[in-house]
């Protein structure tokens, strides 16, 4: 059934209401999880307040700083969610970040520093908070990331990124093999472009979203709300016979040739 009532679910990388973890999160909590709210911590504590206020209305009963460069901050982080939890039952991982310089010119110029960034917060990362999440998952679990079709096409300017998701979609791979056992199963979606705090600072999104919208089967891109609902599906026994996948949420664009 797609009721994921008594269920612990941690969603990782809202940044503002045009998050896709956001998106995620309103229909994990709509189908009835209990949420717990990871943020990037800053010195400020701004993000921290913003992203407080916009989660305030889905009543999550964790929130707590979750920055995956910072090894101290992800141990504490589990072990207040062991406290007050016990166990957890679903990841979201949805989060990426390179260099901007990175995302445009010759990938061959890429930095030693660079592409270990891009690699470090957008793939490592996954591995990172499977490892961490993996003895809390006492009853089983669902780990879904979120990918791009850059992994496997090379696209224009996605560049050190498209190597960073190429590698998360391994993980993912490596992950449900490793986890199976303990029936976590582990599974990526592919989304379309989405207009977001990330990609609207990538120069010419727009005009790759009105080349989907012109040339994918839907004659559309998708939604934050789309991307929650195919993730709600992944985290629910609906989806109990599916791990180690990677599931095209894109309005169909994939399957084009143009
Ligand atoms: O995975 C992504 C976003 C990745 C991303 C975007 C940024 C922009 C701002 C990671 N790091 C940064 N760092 C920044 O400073 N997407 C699938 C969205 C996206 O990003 C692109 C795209 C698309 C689509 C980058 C280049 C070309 C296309």
């Amino acid at each position: 059934m797609l009721n994921l009532t008594g269920k612990n679910a941690i969603v990782t990388g809202i940044a503002n209401n045009r998050s896709i973890a956001w998106g995620i999160a309103q229909q994990l909590h709509k189908a009835g999880a209990n949420l717990g709210i990871t943020y990037l911590s800053d010195e400020k504590g701004k993000m921290e307040k913003k992203v407080a206020e916009l989660v305030e209305p889905l009543n999550p009963t964790l929130f707590l700083p979750c920055n995956v460069q910072n090894d101290e901050e992800i141990k504490s982080t589990f072990e207040t969610v062991a406290e007050k939890w016990g166990k957890v039952d679903i990841l979201i991982h949805c989060l990426a970040f390179a260099n901007k310089d990175d995302l445009s010119g010759d990938f061959s110029q890429t930095s030693r520093s660079g592409f270990q960034t891009a690699l470090e917060v957008s793939t490592y990362s996954l591995v990172q908070l499977a490892g961490a999440v993996k003895p809390l998952m006492t009853e089983g679990g669902s780990i879904v990331t979120l990918s791009y079709l850059g992994a496997v096409r090379a696209m224009p300017n996605y560049n050190v990124m498209g190597v960073a998701k190429a590698g998360l979609e391994a993980s993912v791979r490596y992950l449900a093999s490793e986890l199976g056992p303990q029936n976590i199963r582990v599974n990526a979606i592919s989304a379309g472009p989405i207009r977001t705090l990330a990609s609207s600072a990538v120069g010419g999104i727009l005009d790759m979203i009105h080349h989907v919208e012109k040339v994918a089967p839907l004659r559309r891109t998708v939604t934050q709300l789309e991307v929650g609902n195919a993730t709600t599906f992944l985290c629910s026994d609906l989806a109990s016979g599916i791990t180690g996948h990677v599931l095209y949420v894109d309005a169909g664009y994939e399957i084009m040739g143009m």
